[in-house]
């Protein structure tokens, strides 16, 4: 498989309980190199415009709300298959329905409050990187 780089956020709820380094950890130690990292607040014209596929679901308000409610981390993480090996570290958008050993299963709250999101596509990956990164500040991994 390819080398690609995906987008991750680790959402406020994660960054509030002091599980960064685990994520992070996750990450490293199944062959996700962080390629980026920032972090810091979202915008809430950044953060509508990263959720815009989502603007007319109802919870769309409530999401935009709680991934500006506090500070994030954002990355981009680059090896093999990044894009779908990140879906599978993370796990199902809902905790309960989550993996064991997933992320979202061990630090997720609610489907919205899920720890982390991941790209679902290189094509989408490519756009969320842009919202957030200049391409001189990623690393060439
Ligand atoms: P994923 O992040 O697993 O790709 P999507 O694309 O279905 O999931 O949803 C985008 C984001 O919207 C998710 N990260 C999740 O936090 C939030 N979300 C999805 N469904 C709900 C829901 N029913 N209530 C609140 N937030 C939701």
């Amino acid at each position: 498989m390819a080398k690609e780089m995906t987008f991750s956020i680790i959402k406020p709820n994660a960054v509030k309980k002091g599980v960064i380094g685990d994520i992070i950890n996750h990450f490293e130690t199944n062959g996700l190199q962080i390629a980026a990292a920032k972090l810091g607040f979202m915008s809430k014209d950044k953060c509508e415009l990263f959720y815009a596929e989502h603007k007319e679901r109802p919870f769309f308000g409530e999401l935009v709300s709680f991934m500006t409610s506090g500070p994030v981390v954002m990355m981009v993480l680059a090896g093999e298959g990044a894009v779908l090996k990140n879906r599978e570290l993370m796990g199902a958008t809902d905790p309960k329905k989550a993996n064991a050993g997933t992320i979202r299963a061990k630090h997720g709250d609610s489907m919205g409050e899920n720890a982390v999101h991941g790209s679902d596509s290189p094509e989408s990956a490519k756009r969320e990187i842009a919202i957030f990164f200049d391409k001189h500040e990623i690393a060439n991994m």
